[in-house]
């Protein structure tokens, strides 16, 4: 069949949805497609570095997500659903009554130029925009299917305008592409409310196939960033192949970790066992300091909540945290991928804009400090961050971030052995302004701001040329963080850095080369502090680090009268900003859960709920707790504030500790929420461990 003559099926059958069951063989995709065969490939550890050289350079690029769900934005039948790019799956809407969008996909003001201009402008090296989202809709016109940009009355070819204008600016191009497709008949799994017949895994693999080969051939893009590649269908093997179809095709592609089965959850990195991919993609989060160097990572995240566009979603991020969230994975030595949600007409949100162009604003100064630059050699920096470039001759450049100067002025980077090329520092924004002092204190250089320095509030840059690469003396670490106990333990103690050696005291004092204990290991069995330090040659080096051990006796259990299962709640209604204000409300219903969550919560906004009632702890030592919520919260065990996380914020986690006998505990959990989002997550840790988990129901007594 033509694609006239399919295109035409389309459009009687979108008339109705009872019509438009028509099996795949006869739906607008051509109904089989020969393989195109793919070959593993070889490469050197130089090639790769070549193929890699601009995205790690980069450093900073936008992700665009925009589709056919930016026109509802969020609304379905009249009511805001936050679904965003995912509408169709959280309103659980059939294909049917969803493929109809294209009809009203007519952006009048998408202008590429624009875009691109806008992305350059911030700083960006890089463009990723969605060719295809997990609802299927298709931004450039596809010869394989009727369900793109081609089959609405906009027609243009969304892809390769802005491509071509991305190359006007010197924005790399480059693709996201999702593998889960709710809408293409041959996608498999099948929503539950999707009653269409059929679907083939191996032919939806080859129209994947095709449309990427259509994709390579006629855009090249920079970067294939493939995404929804969870649900049980897409194997390891569909990983290696279209890994290496697609590099077959354009062996300059960068692909990232999604492609195949090995992305380790939201951390995105990939885990050991041989998958495929370029880079590793943590999604809305930022890894801790310590990555294996070598590694190539980009954290993706939202400026407000959502992806797709939602003009409710007004949550954004201020320009600072972004600028130092950017300064921070900087020096993490990964890059940040930056989302904006175009609007139904094709415009750019203006907080999005305002945001960018105040982030262009500090890159237009700054820029030298972020692209092209390497990851910290330091391991933490109370005063913000730390990104380095190799310069000619040998020597490098520190680019010291400064986020909250000190309050002496003094910027020290502790341990750093390398000298100075020369004894000045100078301010990256205003070279001229002269310099500012850098003077040796034992293994750290101190960098001295002069009063009057004029501080940029998001971040402050200052040069500092060493002589040599970076050569910095890590810390001692102590394996456990300070805190209680009940029964002994040992603690391992030493420093990551072979040329140095460690000693440690137990009494307080501050431990010294000859009379500090030796040991890498230390017997924590009665109350202590234990002080560490390094020393390089005899002298110490860096600070000491100290952690405080204290021994406790668990609480006793309590023996209730008789108890019950769940745990009793009660709620109350009013405008609170703290738990404490719960205290003086009027009870508004009350029940029992089965466990701490908000399924009882009254109304959206403005109430409060309280649980009190009793946990059982399985064994005798020290239990950690965890509240995370929205707005605040607090945890009391018998009397003891055992985490606080009370007053108004967004979703944030704290936790604490309590030495407890097995047995049953009087606990309690005030709650409250103001406006916005809600959530309340409760979770324990068991003694030793630090991983929260949530408590299991039969846990909680009344
Ligand atoms: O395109 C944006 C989102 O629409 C999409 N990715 C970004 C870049 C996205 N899809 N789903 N999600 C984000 C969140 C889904 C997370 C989960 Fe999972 C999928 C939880 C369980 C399956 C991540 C993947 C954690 C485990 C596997």
């Amino acid at each position: 069949m033509t694609l006239h003559a399919t295109l035409l099926v389309f459009v009687l059958a979108a008339t109705g949805r009872s019509a438009a069951a028509a099996p795949p063989e006869t739906g607008w995709w051509p109904a089989d497609l020969p393989p195109r065969v793919a070959t593993p490939l070889d490469e050197t550890e130089d090639q790769r570095r070549a193929r890699m050289a601009w995205w790690r350079e980069a450093r900073f690029g936008m992700f665009i997500h925009w589709g056919l769900y930016a026109i509802p934005g969020g609304y379905w039948e009249g009511r805001r659903t936050g679904g965003a790019e995912w509408i169709l799956n959280s309103v659980k809407i059939h294909p049917d009554d969803y493929m109809p969008l294209r009809f009203q996909f007519d952006p009048v003001d998408f202008d590429p130029t624009e875009w691109a201009m806008i992305a350059k402008n911030a700083g960006m090296r890089y463009l990723v925009v969605t060719s295809k989202h997990h609802d299927g809709f298709c931004l450039w016109p596809s010869e394989f299917t009727e369900f793109d940009v081609d089959g609405t009355p906009f027609e243009r070819d969304v892809i390769g305008e802005l491509f071509d204008a991305c190359r006007a600016e010197g924005v790399v191009p480059c693709l996201y592409h999702s593998i889960m497709d709710w809408t293409h008949p041959d996608y498999l799994p099948r929503r539950a409310w999707d009653d269409r017949p059929g679907g083939d895994h191996e032919r939806y693999v080859r129209h994947m196939h095709r449309q990427l080969e259509e994709l390579i051939d006629r855009y090249g893009p920079g970067v294939l960033w493939f995404d929804g590649e969870w649900e049980g269908t897409w194997t390891h093997a569909d990983g290696q192949r279209t890994y290496d179809l697609v590099r077959g095709i354009d062996p300059r592609i960068i692909v990232n970790n999604r492609v195949d089965t090995g992305r380790t959850g939201m951390a995105g990195l990939t885990r050991e066992g041989g998958y495929r991919g370029d880079f590793g993609t943590p999604e809305q989060e930022i890894p801790a300091t310590g990555l294996p160097r070598g590694v190539d990572w980009e954290t993706c995240m939202t400026m407000n909540r959502s992806w797709g566009y939602q003009s409710f979603d007004v949550a954004y991020k201020t320009t600072s945290d972004l600028v130092r969230k950017l300064v921070d994975i900087a020096s993490k030595g990964g890059n940040f991928l930056l989302n904006v949600g175009p609007d139904e007409r094709g415009r750019f949100p203006a907080e999005a804009r305002k945001r960018l162009a105040g982030g262009g604003r500090w890159m237009a100064m700054n820029a030298e400090s972020i692209h092209g630059t390497n990851g910290s050699p330091f391991a933490d920096l109370p005063w913000g961050r730390c990104t380095r470039s190799s310069l000619p001759g040998g020597g490098e450049r520190l680019y010291l971030h400064v986020f909250d100067p000190p309050a002496n002025n003094a910027i020290r980077l502790p341990g750093l052995l390398t000298e100075p090329a020369h004894r000045a520092a100078y301010l990256l924004s205003d070279p001229g302004r002269g310099g500012m002092a850098v003077e040796r204190d034992g293994a750290d250089l101190v960098v001295s701001l002069p009063d009057g320095t004029p501080l940029d509030p998001i971040d402050t840059v200052l040069v500092l040329d060493l002589v040599a690469p970076a050569l910095v003396v890590e810390g001692p670490s102590i394996a456990i963080e300070s805190g209680i106990f009940v029964d002994p333990f040992a603690v391992a103690i030493g420093s990551p850095d072979p040329s140095v050696e460690v000693r440690s005291t137990t009494d307080g004092s501050d431990p010294t080369f000859d009379d500090g204990f030796d040991s890498d290991r230390i017997d924590v069995d009665r109350t202590m502090t234990v002080r560490t330090r390094c020393f390089f040659e005899g002298v110490p080096v860096g600070g000491v680090v100290e952690r405080r051990y204290e021994k406790v006796d668990p609480i006793a259990a309590v023996q209730p009268f008789a108890i019950r299962d769940g745990i009793a709640w009660r709620t109350f209604l009013g405008a609170f900003e703290s738990v404490s204000a719960l205290a003086d409300a009027d009870v508004e219903s009350e029940g029992v859960a089965s466990r701490v969550d908000l399924s009882m919560q009254p109304r959206d906004e403005n109430f409060g709920v309280t649980f009190t009632g009793f946990v059982e702890i399985p064994s005798t030592g020290v239990w950690g707790f965890s509240l995370d919520s929205d707005d605040g919260s607090t945890l009391r065990i018998h009397d003891s504030l055992v985490v606080d996380n009370d007053g108004l914020h967004s979703a944030l986690e704290k936790s604490g500790a309590i030495a407890l006998e097995a047995g049953l505990h009087p606990i309690r959990i005030d709650y409250f929420e103001a406006t916005g989002q809600d959530d309340l997550i409760l979770k324990w840790s068991r003694p030793g461990s630090d991983t929260f988990v949530r408590i299991p129901v039969e846990r909680f007594k009344r």
